[in-house]
């Protein structure tokens, strides 16, 4: 055994292996649409944390989160990143109070009219910040969001990422 044919085989297979192999779907999936986004719990001081995968060119990986009230105390700040991505990615970011109107809608340092922001890149983040509760200086209110991610100018069939959630 060995020799040039056992060689040639090894090379073929890892051949196989780096190139565009089909992929299964990630078991968040069907989440292809704003409007039915797979549930991903809610968002806390702990990492909140998904490996997933676009397993098409065309597939949109759309996520919520619950964000509880943080207290307004030390002044928290989420973030949603996108890490591990071979390949831009677009990220965006739909934001809503549980109750009312939020007050003071800050996303990548801007203060938005509209609870919406978003970023490309190879591992793009939004950091934002807001107030659901404008009736007191402690409280921020419960809210919730939506996130998705996309490839708008696909290489290979599939690729590998993780998404991470947090309040810092
Ligand atoms: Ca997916
Ligand atoms: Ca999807």
């Amino acid at each position: 055994m060995g020799g040039p044919r056992a060689a040639l085989a090894v090379a073929g297979v890892s051949l196989l292996l780096t190139s565009c192999a089909p992929c299964g779907q990630d078991p968040l999936e069907p989440n292809d649409d704003e409007g039915s986004p797979f549930d991903g719990g809610s968002l806390s001081f702990s990492l909140n944390e998904m490996d997933i995968n676009f397993h098409d060119q065309s597939d949109i990986d759309c996520i919520s989160y619950k964000i509880p009230d943080p207290g307004a105390a030390d002044d928290p700040r989420m973030y949603v990143e996108i890490l591990g991505a071979s390949e831009n990615v677009d990220l965006s970011l739909t934001f809503e109070c549980d109750n009312g109107e939020p007050g003071g809608f800050t996303c990548e340092g801007e203060v938005l009219e509209e609870p919406t922001c978003s970023n490309s890149g190879k591992e793009p983040e939004l950091g934002f910040t807001y107030d659901c509760d404008a009736a007191s200086d402690e409280q921020l209110g419960e809210a919730s969001i939506v996130i998705c991610a996309s490839r708008p100018s696909p290489d290979k069939l599939c690729i590998d990422y993780t998404v991470r959630a947090y309040l810092n």
